[in-house]
């Protein structure tokens, strides 16, 4: 059992996790660096179900994420519901189109070529899942007050991260995926006012056929800097 005690009245507990040896940490991160190796954006979905207790796991990931202050600034909205997805995809396109034909300029179509996208997401219907992330830029105490939140962007920006690395690790695949703008679904999920749409992660498996751009990451030199 842990010990606690107060600091300045606040509880305190201690904290007991053992180091690791040397080896075993050169390994663990071995390990874990090449099964994020594998890891792609995802865009041709199975329809192949996927367990809600799985789904479940990976948002608890999600949630353990640190937050400014610890006020975990964010939503997840689930969906699986064949017809919610029906509407999110048909309102995700109308957007998709006008971006694609004239929101987004020259340089950034451009940029998109290697990945080959357009303003068609059928992955909307076919993922089994949908995670709608959400930030809250506030929130509203039982008294109705308005109760700041802090780093919003970043604080759901790294929770995101934990969600794509606990998909992976329990080896479903995913998007992060943006249509933009997405107040449609502020509208559709029937969200408060403190809370906006952040970004949409499509959580299933992947198609049997899939294909991925033949893309690299940047060298470890460009982008590690030791002082
Ligand atoms: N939101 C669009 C366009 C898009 C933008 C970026 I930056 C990408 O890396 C990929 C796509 C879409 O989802 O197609």
């Amino acid at each position: 059992m842990s010990e606690s005690k107060f600091i300045n009245g606040y509880p305190f507990i201690s904290y007991k996790q053992k180091n690791i040896p040397e080896e075993q940490s050169i390994e663990n991160s071995k390990q874990f660096l090449n099964a994020m190796l594998k890891r792609r954006s995802i865009r041709h979905f199975s329809e192949m179900p996927v367990s809600e207790e799985i789904i479940r796991n990976i948002l608890s990931v999600g949630n353990t994420a640190p937050s400014g202050a610890n006020k975990q600034p964010w939503t997840f909205c689930v969906i699986q519901d064949a017809q919610l997805k029906k509407q999110i995809r048909q309102a995700a396109e109308r957007e998709e189109y006008v971006s694609y034909h004239g929101r987004m300029p020259a340089e950034w179509l451009e940029d998109l070529k290697p990945l080959q996208t357009d303003w068609q997401k059928p992955f909307l219907e076919t993922a089994p899942w949908l995670i709608v992330v959400c930030k809250k830029s506030y929130e509203i105490n039982a008294e109705g007050k308005k109760k700041n939140n802090y780093y919003i962007q970043e604080s759901t920006g790294i929770a995101v991260g934990f969600l794509i690395a606990a998909i992976h690790a329990a080896g479903l695949v995913t998007l992060t995926h943006t249509p933009s703008p997405m107040s449609f679904l502020s509208k559709l999920l029937k969200r408060p006012e403190n809370e906006k749409p952040f970004l949409l992660l499509p959580v299933g498996y992947a198609a049997d056929e899939c294909w991925v751009p033949d893309i690299k990451k940047k060298s470890m030199e460009e982008v590690c800097f030791f002082y």
